[in-house]
């Protein structure tokens, strides 16, 4: 009998031991609300393969052998780079984060690492480190750095890609190995770093492997709690993280078919478009989004509570493309002067309508009209509280409303619309 009670405690022992909870800390749920309230960030896809013009999958794609791939990084020198102009563009444009590739499936390192000497400072020509100039920039310009971090390497031989995975292993690799190694990137790129605020997984879904998240979220969690982590699985999200990302997608929506698994959670949100229809650097890629569509993306994203992460791809030289500053110029003017209802707003839970979403900040509700209806009014549903003022964004003037039980009635007429994105700013008491 006290055997037996002994090995039941032992077993409760070891359960409890193996289902560890993440508990964030006090900073951890400081930095979600912070994330949630910036609402717009730029992506950055930027690497050796962007030398070739043809997008961050070229050597996939076109079936370049590794060894010839990394010949690139020999000629690999952006000496138009500057962290400064980067920075500056992103602020100009009305973000408040910069994402960027530090490591893509490529297995290229676009920062100094001891951990392998495939990387920017001791592989190029060019020898100076990109993220460290970003991150120093970052800090002073009060713009928040998050690292991209691919969890899929094309190259190396311990995760062996296109090995057959036995026991949650590649056969042919060195699982063990590789953990080591991200492990020890990461390391690098939460302490070296300053003001790194955050980690972006991607490539989880190439091998169905222990990718020992626990061990790696751990590991953040432990340099830094502070650290929000984030993993592009496409699947629901899982125990140490801290935000939930969307791939071309709406939360909610699934026209790519990245985001049939990828149930919304509890975590702050966010979705990532890209700004024509690549990642990286893709020279015959000509589809530029219009200013009115990136504006539209950000509005709809913030009215389903989510961020909006826009992603270009700089050119080989360090450059950005005229296009992208053209464009991104008009959507900074636009947030620069509607900025109220987009920063620190959160999803109302009312449904998108056909006309358009509306975002809440405290008792404020901001109703963004972005298709004028036929009729000249627009209706909001499951509206709580009670409506006291509406006033356009734009001036302050008053705009007629009426409220029933099932809903607001907002009237368009006589008011000066806007062509991207007609707000008006119900006050409710
Ligand atoms: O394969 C990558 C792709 O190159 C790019 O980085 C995007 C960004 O969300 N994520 C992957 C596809 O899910």
């Amino acid at each position: 009998m006290i055997k037996k009670l002994l090995l039941m405690g032992m077993l409760l022992g070891a359960v409890r031991a193996g289902a560890q909870t993440y508990t964030p800390t006090a900073d951890n749920l400081a930095a979600r609300q912070n994330f949630q309230d910036m609402k717009f960030g730029l992506f950055i896809h930027w690497g050796i393969y962007s030398e070739l013009g043809a997008g961050e999958w070229v050597m996939n794609e076109k079936h370049i052998s590794y060894d010839s791939y990394k010949r690139l990084a020999d000629f690999f020198n952006p000496q138009a780079f500057n962290a400064h102009e980067w920075v500056m563009f992103a602020k100009k444009a009305g973000m408040k984060y910069i994402t960027i590739t530090s490591r893509h499936h490529d297995g290229f390192s676009m920062f100094g690492t001891k951990a392998s000497p495939y990387n920017i400072v001791d592989a190029t020509p060019y020898h100076k480190d990109p993220l460290m100039e970003l991150a120093q920039e970052c800090v002073k310009e009060g713009i928040e750095l998050h690292f991209y971090y691919s969890l899929l390497d094309w190259g190396r031989k311990d995760y062996a890609f296109g090995s057959p995975i036995v026991d949650g292993k590649p056969v042919n690799g060195d699982w063990d190995s590789y953990i080591n190694f991200m492990k020890a990137q990461l390391t690098e790129l939460i302490t070296k770093y300053p003001g790194v605020k955050g980690i972006w997984f991607d490539g989880h879904w190439e091998r169905d492997v222990n990718w020992h998240y626990d061990e790696i979220y751990g590991l953040i969690h432990k340099l830094n709690p502070a650290i929000l982590v984030g993993n592009n699985h496409h699947l629901e999200p899982k125990e140490g993280e801290d935000f939930q990302m969307f791939e071309k997608d709406l939360p909610g929506a699934n026209t790519t078919g990245f985001s049939g698994k990828s149930k919304i959670g509890a975590l702050p949100l966010e979705t990532c478009e890209t700004i024509n229809n690549s990642w990286g650097f893709n020279i015959t890629d000509r589809s530029f989004k219009s200013s009115k569509r990136i504006i539209h993306y950000l509005v709809n994203a913030a009215g389903l509570n989510a961020n909006f992460l826009l992603n270009i791809g700089p050119m080989p030289n360090g450059k950005i493309q005229p296009e992208f500053t053209d464009t991104l110029a008009i959507v900074g003017a636009w947030v620069q002067k509607n900025g109220e209802a987009i920063y620190g707003t959160r999803g109302s839970g009312i449904p998108a309508q056909p006309w358009g979403v509306i975002t809440q900040k405290d008792k404020n509700l901001y109703v963004h009209v972005m298709t004028l209806p036929q009729l000249p009014y627009v209706f909001i549903p499951q509206l709580k509280g009670k409506v006291t003022k509406a006033a356009l964004l734009a001036d302050g003037s008053a705009v007629k409303f009426k409220q029933q039980t099932e809903g607001v009635f907002v009237y368009l007429n006589g008011i000066a619309t806007d062509p991207n994105d007609t707000i008006i700013k119900l006050t409710t008491n």
